[in-house]
């Protein structure tokens, strides 16, 4: 179903009978954060906005500054804007020019407050600022009112003869002439930490249009106050903006005094996750719709055939690569990793419960021997299968999550061979699950991170002073390399002492028989799925 304008999501907002809430934010980010979280609506607060961009809420930043920043917002969100246009920048005719351009960039409403320009904010010595002539301001509503071009465009007034301690029939005397004039809701602001002013105009008032309140300052009021005394919307009017200030001065702070990301680094936001909120996956997405391959991409093989009994009842019914984790099957993950680094040709090897490895849009050859034999097994079966392209394969464990950029890592060296190895292999030490420990030609070195390092041994025992990293459980094959692999893998396989070997074993045969394996360095950035904890785990991955 398409979903409606949102000029009329917003009409529908204030109309609706019980109270409703938007939330403030200041940037395209900030409102996309306010609408995951579930808000239906956004404040385009002018405090917030010109805090931003660093000046103060006196109509300092200028009213082109102020839309260029509310565009940003409505291109990222589909819920509806409402403006806090202050005094809407001018006269009449200025407002008129504001609404026809809020149309334009998408936002829904704007509300505009019977002060002066330039205006100041209502917490600044409220009681000393002038309020517009009422007229005047009567014919501002008009005219925007007037303006619009979509019926379903709103304008509220703001009402701030409280905020001036003009009282409560000055209010009324207001907000009904603003009615008059066409407003399509009231804001009735106080800056008392109490409700009584916003009470005691909601008690006169008796729903003659819906009425919108800002508790920035009554806060500790339950909104079911405000729900009983039948108040349409509810403003939290700068609380995205306070929040990020707090972080921000903690995340200067311990940067400055202990020059190093340690203390934070798990406490702010990943880097991954600003990518996600800036929609960088649609954009990965629209680059294989529209841009021609640049590279051709290999093919994957998984090595899913064995149980993993480690998991017990988990895996009565299935093997581990279709263990769920969060919303899908590992198995899934995994494909969407090659996926997402376009790798769209992916086989899979299965054997345990093969009939339980059904995922859409995968190639699956059985391993029948499963129980028996070893990966290396697999890995034969999976070679013999088929031919392979000459842009070679990426071999996997059915078990292994990893993220994109260690594929895009392992394919963009020229070489023929090209593992992973992860460098924080003392993670590992003691989860009491088998480790391949590698040792290479060289040790990882932050200045020489160029260098060409080459394998030498994988291994679960490694002396620890040999030891520089551990092998993710990942290889590249060239398509010239696979003749190769495929001759020493039928070597390994002629002899029945190999029936139930290991990967590695083929990576250290191919590294001693002068066969370049090279390395990549890597720090993190993968989960392999050993225990229960690991699937719990590995939700959050
Ligand atoms: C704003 O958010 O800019 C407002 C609300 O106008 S207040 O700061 O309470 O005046
Ligand atoms: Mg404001």
């Amino acid at each position: 179903m398409q979903a409606s304008k949102k000029t009329t999501q917003f009409r529908k907002l204030l109309a609706s009978t019980g109270l409703e809430f938007i939330c403030e934010a200041h940037n395209g980010l900030s409102a996309r954060i306010a609408e995951e979280a579930g808000f239906r609506g956004i404040w385009g607060s002018g405090l917030t906005i010109s805090a931003q961009l660093g000046v103060r809420d006196n109509n300092e930043a200028s009213w082109t500054q102020v839309m260029d920043v509310i565009e940003f917002m409505a291109d990222a969100t589909s819920v509806p804007i409402m403006l806090d246009g202050d005094t809407g920048y001018g006269n009449f005719n200025n407002v008129q020019r504001l609404v026809r351009k809020l149309e334009q960039r998408g936002v829904a409403a704007v509300c505009i407050e019977d002060k002066l320009f330039p205006k100041t904010n209502s917490f600044i010595s409220g009681e000393r600022q002038p309020l517009a002539d009422l007229d005047e301001f009567c014919g501002k509503i008009k005219a925007g009112k007037d303006a619009q071009s979509d019926d379903d465009f709103c304008v509220v007034a703001r009402v701030e003869a409280f905020i001036a301690g003009r009282g409560l029939a000055e209010a009324l005397r207001r907000a009904g002439a603003y009615r008059e004039a066409g407003a399509d809701a009231v804001l009735i602001h106080s800056a008392l930490s109490t409700p009584d002013e916003i009470l005691a105009f909601m008690h006169e008032w008796d729903g003659r249009c819906p009425v919108v309140i800002v508790p920035t300052k009554y806060y500790s009021t339950p909104m079911d106050v405000f729900r009983e005394a039948r108040v349409s919307l509810a403003i939290w009017a700068n609380h995205l903006l306070r929040s990020s200030i707090s972080a921000m001065q903690t995340t200067a702070r311990v940067l400055h005094e202990t020059e190093s990301l340690a203390k934070l680094e798990h406490e702010v936001a990943s880097v991954g996750e600003v990518f996600r909120l800036q929609g960088a996956q649609a954009l990965e997405d629209a680059e294989r719709r529209y841009l021609p391959e640049s590279r051709p991409a290999p093919a994957a093989l998984v090595l899913a055939a064995s149980r993993g009994e480690e998991l017990h009842e988990l895996t009565e019914e299935k093997p581990k690569a279709m263990v769920r984790i969060g919303d899908r099957p590992l198995l899934a993950h995994i494909a969407a990793s090659y996926r997402s680094a376009g790798i769209g040709d992916i086989t899979v090897v299965r054997g345990y419960r093969k009939e339980a490895v059904n995922l859409p849009d995968l190639t699956y050859v059985d391993n029948d021997e499963y129980a028996d034999t070893g990966e290396l097994h697999s890995l034969w079966k999976g070679l013999a299968s088929r031919a392979w392209g000459p842009e070679g394969l990426v071999v996997s464990y059915g078990d292994v999550l990893f993220r994109k950029h260690v594929l895009d890592h392992l394919r963009e060296l020229d070489e023929d061979l090209v593992i992973p190895v992860d460098t924080q292999w003392q993670d590992s030490v003691n989860r009491g699950r088998e480790v391949d420990y590698v040792s290479c030609s060289f040790p990882y070195s932050r200045t020489h991170y160029n260098r060409r390092v080459l394998l030498q041994k994988v291994s679960g025992e490694l002396p620890q002073r040999e030891i520089h990293g551990e092998w993710m459980g990942l290889i590249y094959i060239s398509g010239r390399a696979l003749p190769g692999v495929r001759d020493a893998l039928r070597e390994m396989h002629g002899d029945a002492q190999n029936r139930n070997a290991k990967v590695p074993a083929l990576l250290n045969r191919l590294a001693t028989s002068g066969h370049a394996v090279r390395v990549v360095y890597t720090s993190g950035n993968w989960l392999d799925v050993d225990s229960l904890d690991d699937v719990v785990n590995a939700a959050g991955f």
